[in-house]
């Protein structure tokens, strides 16, 4: 032991001064990227290329992490303390750099150094490949959620695939969507550590043999078509100016042996590397669909994959802690990030029960305490369902794992709901209707000990609706953890001249407890130095945004217009098409009058649609039609402008947010579960215009009435219209505004004289409106009015536009987190993270 350490002072002792590896000097920060560009890009500073550049500064920041990294990591193994494990098919945690040099607090020396060595930080930054891990919302979510459990000093793993391919990387040709391979590691990742030794098999296809075990006890052994190996990468995060450092685990897909040398030896070199292929196309590539999901093998080995390396990991480490098998829930709080890892519930049974010999009873209730669920969506069509004949293929112990879990759940409905089939029938693990299939919200409901929905209004509706059955069986079990995001990416590192102008007011401490802290800017809204330098910094990002648009679009815009921004995933119930409407009348009206006065705006889209998805693409082509005429009419002479900002991620995002002035949320009522987009332009001073749909209903409560633009129906009024029967051409009929927008957009007054393009989003809306566009297009026309009238007074919209921002405190991610760990993780957050003292 005594030999040991004093090896370890030797080697610290072999600089003089400033340790090269861990000194946060400029001197330091500048010998390191030095001596990193040598020894690890093997390049000197004139044959560097900026990706070596890149390179370099990432692992001189590594560097820096990594102490605290493995020192929160023997905390894992050692300590008693429960861990969450995220689960999530997604984690869309963006670019890393900048997010770590600020929870370092060392962006100021290494903007300094860098700068030494002629580079410009900013434009390292943006040479950042984005981790494209995520589609959306739920896969931001599950990152700002790795942001606040470190921040809180609350012990995580992230688990997930390592994609290859993330999400693809968007193109617009010719106005159209075109999808790109995103290629993100190709040039290295630097912010991930392989770990080789950790690595798990995991089991696909093939049959089950049932037997009895040499104590009598039957048993069932799982014979495989294959197996396929996942082996960890690990990607520290970093807390914000505090110890904590938690992971990311992804597992990486491979073959069990990549060579078959029997199959080689008998000259089919095809089959000898095939199965390579086979298991390493697993995590090749995040599905990008919004579509339903049956048929796709592919997915589900994906989803299992990933869940059955990630509780193996969990059960070793547990092991590790030197603990028995029974009590594992003392180590591990599991989330379900939405259905997507629900097969956890049965592959915890399977190596409970299966590999550990544990006895079913006792197995079922240990799964129980460890899992909870998430569930993010109400669209039926998003629910996740496989066919039966599928999922036997793949998963056949899992198969016979769901009867039996269904079958003691049935008789419990049975026992206490005698007679009623038609509930048996509705709230059963397998849909048998038409088809078979496994409801993996069902299952996920029933392993589960709790069920959340993620705004009030979703939580609400979600019993209400989709698992009504299930809330009438098990009331306890629901509660809701309504979403938040996290201030320390979306305001201090995206927005930071803001930051630095609250923390000239208020001091720091908002950054790390945004909760309490950030309401101290609210007496200022009535300073008007402040209000002046408010105005200046929205100003200056407004600028900087237009630059961009600029470069990336040919599109000149007018900083001093209205920057107003709808940027979300394309989706018919988001009804960016709605928002179009919209600024065709806008257009009309100018046209009648050219001479009117209005309040210059830019209206800026941003969002992937779903490859397979039609109607979302054609969404994308209208706002550039559109676009096309309007931004280039003599008449209009620049006072409106129409921008598809292309490939939104979450780089892009950090430079929209921060210069928009009004946020579009016009989902219809009772369909978006929460939105997190609508919190982060509000953090950053943009004021609402939204309907009560998702978090809006609480944003809007907190933020105050009259500091937010509603329109539109209710949830309640929707489906009350869809009971009535719900006919959209009277809208049409009635109301001339509406008539001529849409006679437009028919005769291809918009495409070049192309009467067939848009033929099918305009037969939509006049015949079927699912998401009720025609109802809600007046109050939304009307509703807009008011926002350019509010405008018009830039003081009061300054002072809007700090209350906004002074009472998002509810809806830091940090908050949800302190939610998660009282009502469903059974976690204190441990001292040191979280609120300043
Ligand atoms: C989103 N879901 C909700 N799904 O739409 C949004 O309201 C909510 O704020 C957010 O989750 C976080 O709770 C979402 O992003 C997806 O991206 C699916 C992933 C799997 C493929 C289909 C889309």
């Amino acid at each position: 032991m005594a030999k040991r350490s004093k090896k370890r002072r030797d080697l610290s002792t072999v600089t003089i001064g400033e340790n090269t590896r861990t000194g946060t000097s400029v001197a330091s920060l500048k010998q390191a990227i030095l001596d990193n560009l040598y020894y690890i890009q093997g390049r000197t500073p004139e044959l560097a290329t900026p990706n070596d550049w890149y390179m370099a500064v990432a692992y001189t920041v590594r560097d820096r992490m990594l102490s605290r990294f493995i020192r929160s990591h023997k905390g894992i193994r050692s300590s008693e303390m429960k861990i969450v494990s995220y689960l999530s098919a997604e984690f869309l945690v963006g670019p890393h750099l900048g997010n770590n040099l600020m929870n370092l607090g060392i962006t100021g020396q290494m903007r300094g150094a860098v700068k030494e060595l002629d580079l410009e930080l900013d434009v390292l930054l943006e040479n950042e490949a984005e981790p494209g891990l995520g589609n959306g919302g739920l896969g931001r979510l599950a990152a700002c959620y790795m942001d606040s459990l470190a921040s809180l000093n609350v012990s995580a793993i992230g688990y997930s695939n390592r994609y290859e391919f993330g999400v693809f990387n968007q193109e617009i040709h010719d106005g159209r969507q075109i999808e790109k391979t995103d290629k993100w590691l190709s040039l290295g990742n630097p912010w991930e550590i392989s770990r080789p030794e950790i690595f798990y098999e995991v089991n696909v296809g093939g049959q089950t043999v049932h037997y009895l075990d040499d104590k009598g006890c039957f048993r069932v052994r799982w014979i495989p078509h294959h197996v396929v190996k996942g082996f960890a990468y690990d990607t520290p995060i970093l807390s914000y100016h505090n110890d904590r450092v938690n992971i990311l685990r992804l597992w990486k897909s491979e073959a069990v042996e990549s060579f078959d040398f029997q199959a080689f030896n008998d000259g089919d070199y095809y089959k000898a590397v095939n199965e390579k292929i086979v298991s390493e196309t697993v995590g090749k590539v995040l599905y990008p669909n919004d579509e339903p999901e049956t048929g796709k093998t592919l997915r589900l080995v994906q989803q299992y994959f990933f869940v059955s390396c990630s509780l193996q990991d969990m059960i070793r480490i547990h092991l590790i802690r030197g603990k028995g098998i029974e009590t594992l829930p003392e180590s591990f709080a599991v989330q379900l990030n939405d259905t997507h890892p629900s097969i956890a519930i049965a592959e915890l049974m399977r190596l409970l029960v299966d590999e550990h010999l544990m006895d079913w009873d006792k197995a079922w209730q240990i799964t129980g305490k460890m899992m909870a669920y998430t569930n993010h969506t109400l669209l039926p069509e998003a629910l996740e369902k496989w066919p039966l004949p599928l999922f036997s293929r793949t998963l056949p112990r899992h198969l016979e794992i769901i009867y039996e879990i269904n079958r003691r759940f049935l008789n419990e409905v049975r026992l206490r709901n005698p007679g009623d089939g038609g509930l048996v029938a509705r709230l059963s693990l397998i849909d048998e209707s038409g088809e078979k299939y496994i409801r993996m919200a069902h299952l996920a409901a029933v392993g589960s000990h709790r069920i959340n929905g993620v705004s009030a209004l979703h939580s609400k509706l979600l019993i209400e609706t989709v698992l009504k059955d299930l809330h009438t069986l098990y009331p306890d079990r629901f509660v809701n953890v309504t979403n938040g995001v996290t201030p320390r990416r979306w305001i201090a590192l995206s927005n930071p001249e803001l930051a630095a102008l609250i923390t000239r007011r208020i001091g720091d401490r908002w950054i790390k407890n945004f909760e309490d802290e950030i309401r101290k800017i609210e007496p200022l809204a009535d300073d008007a130095e402040f209000r002046e330098e408010w105005r200046k910094v929205k100003r200056k990002n407004k600028s900087r945004l237009a630059a961009i648009i600029q470069e990336r679009t040919g599109v000149v815009t007018n900083p001093d217009s209205l920057f107003d921004i709808q940027v979300k995933r394309i989706h018919e119930y988001k009804r960016q098409h709605l928002n179009v409407l919209n600024i065709i009348t806008l257009y009309n009206r100018i046209k009648k009058d050219p001479g009117r006065e209005i309040v210059p705006r830019t209206f800026i889209f941003g969002g992937k649609a779903a490859p397979g998805y039609f109607m979302a693409k054609l969404i994308i082509k209208l706002i550039n039609s559109v676009a096309e005429v309007i931004n280039k009419d003599q008449d209009v002479a620049g006072r409106l402008k129409v921008v598809f900002f292309p490939n939104f991620n979450v780089k892009n995002a950090q430079h929209i947010y921060p210069a928009a002035e009004l946020s579009e949320q016009i989902s219809t009522a009772g369909k978006e579960a929460s939105g997190t987009g609508n919190m982060k332009f509000s953090m950053n001073g943009a004021l609402t215009i939204g309907t009560l749909d998702g978090a809006n209903v609480e944003i809007r409560e907190e933020v105050g009435q009259e500091n937010f633009f509603l329109f539109g129906l209710t949830a309640d009024e929707v489906i009350n219209q869809k009971v009535k029967g719900y006919h959209p051409r009277n809208y049409y009929d009635s109301n001339p505004h509406l008539r001529e927008v849409i006679d437009q957009i028919r005769s291809g007054h918009f495409s070049r004289g192309d009467a067939e393009l848009f033929r099918p989003l305009v037969e939509n809306l006049l015949n079927q409106d699912p998401f009720l566009l025609l109802a809600d297009y007046q109050s939304y026309v009307d509703c807009q009015d008011s926002v350019g009238l509010a405008y018009r007074d830039q003081e009061r919209w300054m002072r809007m536009s700090i209350l906004n921002v002074a009472r998002m405190g509810r809806f830091s991610s940090d908050r949800s987190i302190r939610e998660y760990c009282d009502t469903i993780w059974e976690i204190k957050p441990a001292k040191g993270g979280g609120k300043a003292p």
